[in-house]
């Protein structure tokens, strides 16, 4: 880094101790947008950096609830409301056990440009809590969202914070704190969260976006070399809500995937994944990825070591970040692995996206690839706010559109600064000069 950006840098790292995830999504943001900071000096004259990394309102709360032993349970909840240069705050809400202030404000953070980059009116944001679902009962987990909830209420709204799920909140955490929600304000606000049910105001296409986007965003990159998914292995990490879509979307497209994994182990299944099998486990039972296998003649499931050992010609890490590390980049490209298409958010770890540019492979960073969820969140805003709801083929065809265009901007971003091909480049500076005008344009606030 320079010496003006990196004098910034070090003040984030003052200001903000202890928090890793956040300086390293920080500084992958700085080291990559240095072209467009040269261009552009007016930039470091309005302090966008030291704005941009300071959230517009940091939320920390108690969340108190009662299990189903009558034990009472004390979790901490957060919500980063980080930009609202671009539109009311967007982003996810993620509950599990490891989260703390740094996965919320790296989260958040990649939010900001994520969302920038999907052309649509949305800001940043990222929340959640460290109660983890797994193992709880159906009324734990609505107990707990109440109690989540009843804080959480008096901070957002469909104009002003409209969260959605991450890791750990699916469609029935959404219920549970819609229902809360609603309550509360006496108010059908549907536009107040996303992820919804179909039957009370969810879009078609938000369960598979994700995934699909992030297979979408594949195809585009392999399309710049005349190539396709047809015919490809493919590695995923991760058996939830990207990863299964992301699966469905790779043998939609001829493509072979073979792995899946989850915090026990991973599974191998060289015939590739029986994806029914896989919702049926994963989504209906709640299940284990143990369970697949137990059920799936040829599958095996490994528990030592990393997916990424086995051999493929596309990678998609969808579990979560940094599960990519310098050594698995290594041994993925040795492997044969000409394609990285991030659908978690920040799974490579520097050293892995170091060693991917080096080798020159088609790399996708997550804020590009796998934007097409919060993109089909605002399709989602814009269907409650027009008390309107779109076919699947409708959502699908403006999902597709909207993973073209950021993987086009991303492309033209690249080459106007010098560096073809550099999708990291690309994503960072795309993201980031829209956001960084709109600051410009408002004034300091
Ligand atoms: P889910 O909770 O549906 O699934 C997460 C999957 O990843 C599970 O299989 C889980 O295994 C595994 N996993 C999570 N943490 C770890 C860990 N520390 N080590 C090993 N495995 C782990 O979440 P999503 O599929 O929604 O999210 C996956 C990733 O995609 C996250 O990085 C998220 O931020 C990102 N993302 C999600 C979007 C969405 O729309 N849902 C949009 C954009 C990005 P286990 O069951 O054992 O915990
Ligand atoms: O990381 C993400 O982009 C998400 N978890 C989805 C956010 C959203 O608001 O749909």
């Amino acid at each position: 880094m320079r010496e003006a950006v990196q004098s910034i840098y070090d003040g984030v790292l003052d200001r903000n101790p202890g928090q890793p995830e956040f300086h390293q999504a920080v500084k992958e943001v700085f080291e990559s947008i240095e072209p467009a900071l040269e261009r552009k000096p007016e930039y470091l004259d309005a302090a966008i950096l030291e704005r941009v990394t300071e959230p517009d309102r940091q939320i920390m709360f108690r969340v108190p609830w009662v299990d189903d032993s009558g034990k009472v349970q004390v979790n901490r909840g957060f919500r980063i409301e980080f930009s609202s240069a671009l539109g009311p705050y967007k982003g996810g809400l993620r509950f599990r056990e490891n989260v703390n202030l740094s996965i919320i404000k790296f989260l958040g953070f990649e939010q900001i440009f994520k969302n920038s980059l999907t052309g649509l009116a949305m800001g940043g944001g990222k929340g959640g809590s460290d109660f983890d679902p797994h193992g709880r009962s159906d009324a734990e987990v609505m107990r707990f969202c109440q109690s989540f909830m009843t804080e959480l209420a008096r901070h957002i709204g469909p104009s002003t914070d409209v969260p959605a799920g991450d890791i750990g909140v699916g469609g029935r955490e959404i219920g549970y704190m819609f229902g809360q929600y609603k309550r509360l304000r006496n108010s059908y606000d549907a536009g107040v969260l996303t992820g919804k049910g179909l039957a009370w105001g969810g879009s078609l296409v938000r369960t598979e976006a994700t995934g699909y986007g992030t297979v979408l965003f594949a195809q585009s990159m392999l399309a710049t070399k005349g190539e396709s998914l047809e015919g490809k292995k493919v590695l995923v990490s991760g058996a939830g809500n990207v990863a299964i879509y992301a699966i469905e979307k790779a043998q939609q497209l001829g493509a072979t995937p073979i792995t899946f994994s989850d915090s026990s182990g991973y599974v191998v299944d060289e015939a590739g994944v029986d994806l029914e099998l896989l919702k049926q486990v994963k989504e209906v039972e709640r299940g284990r990825v143990a369970d697949y296998v137990e059920r799936r003649p040829g599958a095996r499931l490994v528990t030592g070591g990393s997916v990424w050992d086995v051999p493929g010609d596309v990678a998609l890490p969808c579990a979560t970040q940094n599960e990519l590390d310098g050594d698995a980049a290594n041994t993925l490209l040795r492997g044969g692995c000409g394609v990285v298409s991030e659908g978690a958010n920040m799974p490579s770890t520097p050293e892995a996206v170091e060693a991917f540019q080096k080798a020159g492979i088609l790399f996708a960073p997550g804020k590009a690839a796998n934007a097409g969820g919060v993109a089909t969140s605002a399709l989602e805003m814009e269907q409650n706010a027009g008390r309107t709801r779109w076919d699947f083929a409708t959502a699908e065809a403006k999902l597709t559109g909207i993973m073209t265009d950021i993987h086009d901007s991303c492309v033209a971003a690249a080459e106007e600064y010098g560096r073809p091909g550099d999708y990291v480049l690309g994503a960072n500076a795309a993201g980031f000069t829209r956001v960084a005008d709109v600051m410009i344009a408002h004034g300091i606030v």
